[in-house]
């Protein structure tokens, strides 16, 4: 029933969220990078005009260079590719929900996106990693500030899910095999179940649950050991056995 705005970065990513929206009934949509002070002031400057006060915010937005998803983090890791995804992955937070802030209601709800490579070493994730632990604990110090007035701030911690953000990653395909063998469920991610988190979070049903990191990984997170059903099949996709799955 929530009346929704969404934005965008350029028309190529328009292309994209126009129909996204449409499914969702807005035609509400703004331009907005945000590394971009104009028109992260004109998108807000937008909302309010529309709507006045808003109830809540999801940030779903990360980006580092592509050179800096690959091999090795020392090696790779460079000022500028450091300074960008920490500026377009976490600051952009920090930056929307002070914005947001301003013309939220009390007792309403903020939802960012994150992913475990903030808390354990992921291959070829690196200075993202870096970028969301910034973001997750970005999330706790705005809880923290915004909580006396009933804001609820959370994350949520999504496993991999096919999206355009997953496409091009080199190991893809093997880390989809590897999460379904190794998680608690020993399925993928449904974003179905991202989503519900998400209703739940930025809903009344969420009351009182602030600063929460909430995995929505089916379990992955919490398995030390892949399951001893599944060693075989985990050894052979680590091994390149199969070549078919490669
Ligand atoms: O946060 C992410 C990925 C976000 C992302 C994606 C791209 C692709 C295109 C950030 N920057 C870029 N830059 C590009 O040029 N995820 C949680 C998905 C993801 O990305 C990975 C993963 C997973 C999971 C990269 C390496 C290893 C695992």
């Amino acid at each position: 029933g929530a009346e929704l705005a969404f934005t965008f970065q350029g028309e190529k990513l328009e292309r994209r969220v126009k129909p996204l929206a449409a499914s969702v009934g807005s035609e509400f949509l703004l331009d907005c990078d945000v590394t971009n002070d104009d028109q992260m002031d004109a998108a807000f400057a937008a909302l309010e005009a529309k709507w006045g006060k808003i109830d809540f915010l999801v940030h779903a937005i990360a980006f580092a260079g592509k050179e800096q998803l690959e091999g090795s983090f020392v090696d790779n890791t460079t000022r500028e590719g450091f300074k960008s995804a920490l500026d377009i992955s976490a600051y952009s937070f920090v930056d929307a929900a002070r914005r947001a802030s301003h013309i939220m209601n009390d007792d309403g709800a903020m939802v960012t996106l994150t992913y475990l490579g903030s808390e354990r070493v992921v291959p070829n994730y690196n200075v993202m990693g870096v970028a969301k632990a910034a973001l997750e604990a970005s999330m706790r110090y705005i809880a923290a500030d915004l909580g006396p007035r009933g804001i609820c701030v959370n994350a949520i911690s999504a496993g991999p899910i096919k999206t355009l953000a997953a496409a091009g990653i080199g190991s893809g395909r093997h880390m989809f095999r590897f999460n379904k063998a190794a998680s608690a469920m020993q399925d993928n991610t449904d974003s179905k179940g991202v989503a519900g988190a998400a209703l739940y979070l930025l809903s009344e049903l969420g009351l009182s649950c602030t600063g929460e990191t909430h995995h929505v990984d089916s379990g992955y997170h919490v398995v030390g050991m892949v399951a001893v059903d599944e060693a075989a099949a985990v050894a052979d996709l680590l091994s390149g056995l199969n070549p078919d799955d490669a």
